[in-house]
């Protein structure tokens, strides 16, 4: 079956056609997702039948993968992540986000399935932080490429939601880190806004009272719906992301009803 991609709007996001990751994926095949995941920044994909075995293994084709420090783990595949909300509260991925960039090299991307889903909501949403970035004035954009900005865990993992002795370890573990406020691709050698709401927590040298309002002007830029897409899932639904240069919101609307995804994590480099 011939390959498919469809793009959901100007900025982000694209539906792939004609891949089925629950069979042995080629090399042309994989680089061709490759790539749409480069353009679009996230791709989707229906009806995917895939084991955690056969998930681990094809995100494992973008590079290594990661181990989430305090999230719980697939007991049989430990690079597949659970975000289950039997077992967490999830609340905390309701915000604007780029994954682990409390890491000094947070993630390249990830593989996300919906295996259980809400009746109605739910619905997971990507910003694009290149498109953001273009649309910043030319001297905003210089300025801030002049910044760093600091980023830790311990913002999106609150104490009274995460099991002390895990968050505990992973607060030692994990020290805020400092990256650029605009990053370079290091393949598509586009630039991104590089903080969120959900880890960064101020600006190197910069006072919190010009920088909040900086940072909070910059995440309420990088998220204006021009710059994003929503998701609506299916189950056996597959989300790729480039988490170099997007954000997300998983969005909780759906109260008490069991909602169940698995992610594999690739490891990126060191933001420039
Ligand atoms: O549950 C979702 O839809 C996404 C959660 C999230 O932030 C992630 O998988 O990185
Ligand atoms: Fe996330």
């Amino acid at each position: 079956m011939a390959i498919s991609i469809e793009p959901l709007t100007p900025a982000i996001g694209a539906v792939i056609a004609g891949v089925d990751l629950a069979q042995p994926v080629d090399d042309d095949t994989f680089h061709a997702v490759e790539a749409a995941m480069l353009t679009h920044q996230v791709v989707f994909l229906r009806d995917q039948a895939v084991t955690e075995q056969q998930q681990r293994d094809f995100a494992a084709r973008f590079g290594p993968l990661h181990i989430h420090p305090i999230y719980p783990r697939s007991d049989s595949v430990p690079e597949i992540m659970l975000l289950d909300t039997a077992l967490n509260d999830l609340r905390d991925n309701a915000l604007w986000h780029s994954d682990v960039s409390f890491l000094e090299t947070p993630s390249l991307g990830a593989v996300l399935l919906a295996r259980k889903l809400p009746p109605l909501g739910g619905d997971t949403l990507w910003a694009s932080a290149t498109a953001a970035y273009d649309a910043l004035p030319d001297t905003l954009k210089a300025y801030l490429g002049t910044l760093s900005a600091i980023h830790d865990l311990a913002k999106s993992f609150p104490a009274e939601r995460f099991e002390s002795d895990a968050l505990a370890a992973a607060k030692r573990n994990n020290p805020p880190v400092v990256h650029p406020v605009i990053r370079t691709h290091p393949v598509t050698g586009k630039k991104a806004i590089f903080v969120s709401e959900g880890f960064t927590t101020g600006i190197v040298g910069m006072d919190p009272t010009l920088a909040g309002p900086l940072l909070a002007m910059l995440y309420t830029h990088v998220t204006r719906p021009e710059f994003t897409v929503r998701w609506k899932w299916r189950v056996g639904d597959v989300a790729i992301w480039d988490n170099r240069v997007t954000q997300h919101y998983a969005t909780y609307d759906y109260g008490n009803a069991h909602r169940v995804m698995n992610r594999a994590t690739m490891m990126g480099d060191k933001p420039f």
